[in-house]
């Protein structure tokens, strides 16, 4: 029986995945290298340093040509300039009822985001003081599909695996939750996320009545 649910965040709870292509596309166009939505969706729930690895593996550059750090501090801060525009409008569709209707029956909430920004996003859509943990890219030393953040996250939340939903738009989150013995629901279609187990459009087409019946 599902006891907790555990989100991720970007592209699942608020809409920052955009900020983030955006911030991407920024970088890749002064570098002058390739890098479109089709290779951004393999960067989804990925992190940021390995982020970079996988834009510039596309472009044949050698790594040792660049100072990997810089680019990443510049991305984040093309980034973090992005997200002062954000606020409670940020908010995808479904995201507030569904943690109201999971909170009003105590089933246990997680974000598990690899996001080193997650706190300050969840603080400025103020859902921060909504979850029972919130696990991010601090707290981790393998970004998914690597499973740690979902099973730290479990720890935490003191709920077993086989007890707990992710659920994510990302094919790496899908991959980790399922290396993590996690049920899992996609966000997206069957062909963003081809290995999900379940799909959705968003979080308005999951009730608390499904999340009981998984
Ligand atoms: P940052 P999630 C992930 O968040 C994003 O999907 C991914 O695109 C990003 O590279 C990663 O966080 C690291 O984010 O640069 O802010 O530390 O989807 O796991 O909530
Ligand atoms: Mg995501």
């Amino acid at each position: 029986m599902i006891k907790a649910v555990i989100f991720d965040l970007d592209g699942v709870i608020v809409s920052t995945d955009e900020y983030h292509y955006l911030a991407w596309k920024y970088l890749a166009d002064e570098l002058g290298i390739p890098f479109d939505r089709e290779l951004n969706h393999k960067l989804r729930g990925v992190s940021r340093l390995d982020s970079l690895k996988i834009i510039l593996q596309h472009s044949n550059v050698d790594f040792a040509d660049h100072d990997l750090d810089e680019l990443t501090d510049k991305k984040n801060s093309y980034y973090k300039n992005m997200l002062q525009e954000l606020s409670a409008r940020s908010i995808l569709p479904g995201a507030k009822e569904l943690i109201e209707s999971l909170r009003s029956v105590k089933i246990k909430i997680a974000v598990a985001s690899s996001s080193k920004n997650a706190k300050t996003i969840l603080s400025m859509i103020k859902l921060f003081d909504k979850f029972d943990v919130i696990t991010d890219g601090n707290d981790i030393e393998n970004s998914k599909p690597d499973p740690e953040i979902f099973l730290l996250t479990s720890k935490r939340l003191n709920v077993p695996p086989e007890d707990c939903v992710v659920i994510e738009d990302a094919e790496a989150g899908i991959e980790a939750a399922k290396k993590s013995g996690m049920k899992q629901i996609g966000i997206g279609t069957n062909e963003s996320l081809p290995n999900a187990d379940i799909i959705k459009k968003d979080l308005s087409e999951i009730s608390l009545n499904f999340i009981l019946s998984l």
